[in-house]
């Protein structure tokens, strides 16, 4: 088997290769389509919205409808556009940063993509069977157990398969980064973006249960007229916000902390200077993520938890903002006295900085349980968590996609339209949420499908709505790029940038294998510290030797099949008890696909070293 094949492939090869690969660069590449795929769908919903608001008493869609756009608009951007996308860049870099050759469990890997893939289309699909949910992202249990037809239960079946593809994945990062970083790659030589993959997937593993036990007890009470929330059956519906936010809180954590760490990356590489306070920033990281499991009840001060419960929560959650006010003065001091470079990478970290901060600030404001009755369920609140979500999250991942996308594909995307994009996106973010903070102390409620004339909200909404469309320009200009891009540019070099960390000591793009020798780390920005004081290269880690890698496989795929057509059955056999078909039948194929992959002996394949001599010995030409 050559390991230099590049010749052209046919279409069916390509698709079987992205069905069945276990590579985490492959798969990736699939988080990132499937993430870029729904944040297009979530993005439309949200024009929908802005459109529906452009004028006061509009009825461009019905109320019903419009419960569906806010309901599917929140769930898709945070379950399947935020999260797959960052995944896929954490999946995509990490392991490069740690000098290995894949993930821990390259299987889980492909399983956990899938499921989030059938997941998501299953929820969507509710669109074409009887209607999208419309309880709001949250769906409140007092709301949801009486939303009429299933789909309320597409969110619950959709997110619970998606939800199982994340905890995997964050398992999958946390094995990875303990067991398989490169000889000399100790815990504080790891770089901040690898360091920000190990928190979240920390985050992940302790929140994502809550989310499915709460999922499990709607479930229960929706279809087998359980009384875990349902208050006429003796229930308590201020459990399920409480399950709801001990989960959705430390969910916005796992939206920001990779980018905090990315940023760092970006700040430190464009500013030609190293990271200012790097171990300040590991341990603000895990201060965040530890502070954040303490303030979930912020987002219930109004349901009368009483002052002293509100007390502690206000308290903590304004604590957050000391450590994530180091990591911003850190940034800044990076770039304080370094060569500074603006290209579209840069440019994005630059526009994060004063974005988040406004968001920032707002929360700490939020943070204060009294002032929170006149906010609370206000644009105020929508205004807030968009500009941390977007100003952060999107910011971020505009960012990295400019920062390695030349390691990913092998160009450069092209800095013009880069930069048009990042101004088209910048201003419309600005336009559409700034004035939406004076919407909400206005008094203008979230979640209403329409607004009242001679309130003096028009002209704010006015705006909102034409920022909604220079976003979307924006968006555009990128789509544009990435095609210009792929069809107009120069081949990128191994490390365009001058980078500081081990992906860029290895081409662009990288070989299946990534490393043909595990690199040696002497230090932190281990790849810069061989460029100042080496010979420019990496220096082995191991003898050049057999190097193992895992085999393809399809049942990943039909894995996940099994549990979509399983949901299909959970959903509508309080219809009709032929579905229980469906149910019995998916769940027992996705078990049969779990006993065909535990007998079945695949130990994999192993690269001679002979090969790999050969492609030293081309390199080193
Ligand atoms: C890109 C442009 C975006 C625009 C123009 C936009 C616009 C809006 C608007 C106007 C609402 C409030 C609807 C209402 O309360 O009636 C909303 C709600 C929401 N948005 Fe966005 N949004 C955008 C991006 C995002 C992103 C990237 C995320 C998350 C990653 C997000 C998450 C949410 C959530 C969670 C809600 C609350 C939904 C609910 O009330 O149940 N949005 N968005
Ligand atoms: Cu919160």
């Amino acid at each position: 088997m050559s390991i230099t094949a590049t010749g052209k492939r046919s279409f069916g090869a390509f698709l079987w290769d992205y069905l069945t690969t276990v590579d985490h660069k492959k798969i990736a590449f699939l988080y990132l389509a499937g993430g870029g795929f729904f944040f297009i769908l979530g993005g439309l919903e949200a024009l929908v919205i802005r459109i529906q608001l452009i004028v006061p008493e509009n009825d461009f869609v019905s109320a019903g409808f419009y419960n569906e756009m806010i309901t599917m608009h929140g769930t898709t951007m945070i379950f399947l556009a935020g999260m797959p996308l960052l995944i896929g860049l954490m999946n995509f870099a990490m392991p490069l940063q740690i000098g290995a050759r894949d993930v821990a469990f390259p299987f889980l890997n492909s399983l956990g993509f899938w499921l989030f893939m059938f997941g998501g289309t299953l929820l969507n699909l509710s669109f074409l069977l009887g209607g999208a949910p419309d309880s709001g992202w949250t769906s409140y249990a007092s709301l949801a157990l009486q939303s009429p037809g299933h789909g309320v239960d597409f969110y619950i079946l959709g997110l619970q398969i998606a939800g199982a593809g994340t905890l995997m994945g964050g398992i999958n990062f946390i094995a990875t980064i303990v067991t398989m970083r490169a000889p000399g790659m100790t815990y504080m030589r790891m770089p901040l973006f690898t360091w920000s993959t190990l928190i979240t997937s920390v985050l992940i593993l302790f929140a994502f249960p809550a989310l499915t036990i709460n999922l499990f007890l709607l479930m229960f009470d929706r279809m087998f007229d359980t009384a875990f929330f349902n208050v006429a059956l003796g229930g308590n519906t201020i459990i399920y916000q409480h399950l709801f936010w001990i989960f959705g809180h430390p969910e916005v954590y796992i939206l920001i902390l990779p980018l905090f760490g990315l940023f760092s990356e970006i700040f430190s590489t464009f500013s030609k200077k190293r990271l200012f306070g790097y171990t300040a920033m590991v341990f603000a990281t895990m201060l965040i993520a530890f502070l954040g499991f303490m303030v979930w009840a912020h987002h219930m001060f109004t349901v009368g938890l009483g002052p002293v419960a509100n007390s502690i929560f206000a308290v903590g959650t304004m604590a957050i903002a000391v450590p994530t006010g180091i990591k911003i003065f850190n940034w800044l001091a990076t770039m304080w006295g370094g060569q500074v470079t603006i290209n579209s990478a840069m440019l994005w970290a630059l526009g994060f900085i004063p974005s988040f901060t406004i968001g920032g600030m707002t929360g700490v404001m939020l943070g204060s349980s009294v002032a929170d009755y006149q906010y609370h369920d206000t644009y105020f609140v929508v205004a807030h968590f968009h500009y941390v979500i977007v100003g952060g999250t999107i910011f971020g991942i505009f960012a990295g996609l400019h920062y390695w996308w030349p390691k990913m594909f092998g160009k450069v995307l092209n800095d013009a339209l880069g930069k048009l994009t990042f101004w088209l996106f910048f201003i419309g973010f600005h336009m559409t949420f700034f004035i939406q903070h004076f919407l909400g102390l206005m008094g203008m409620p979230r979640r209403y499908w329409v607004f009242l004339e001679d309130q003096g909200l028009d002209m704010g909404n006015m705006i909102s709505t034409i920022g909604a469309f220079f976003m979307t320009a924006g968006a555009l200009v990128f789509l544009y790029n990435i095609v210009y891009t792929a069809i107009k540019e120069e081949k990128a070099s191994a490390d365009p940038w001058d980078g500081r960390t081990l992906e860029w000591s290895i081409p662009s793009p990288p070989p299946f294998y990534n490393f043909e020798q595990l690199p040696l780390v002497r230090g932190l920005d281990a790849f810069w510290l061989e460029k100042m004081e080496g010979d420019g290269t990496m220096p082995a880690g191991e003898p050049l030797q057999d190097v193992h890698m895992p085999n393809g496989s399809f049942l990943p795929f039909l894995m996940s099949l099994g549990f979509f057509v399983a949901g299909f059955g959970f959903i509508y056999q309080t219809d009709n008890s032929l579905w229980y078909l469906a149910l019995y039948g998916g769940m027992a194929f996705a078990i049969g696909c779990m006993v065909v992959r535990s007998i079945k002996d695949d130990h994999g394949f192993y690269i001679p070293k002979e090969e790999l001599q050969k492609v030293l010995d081309r390199e080193a030409k």
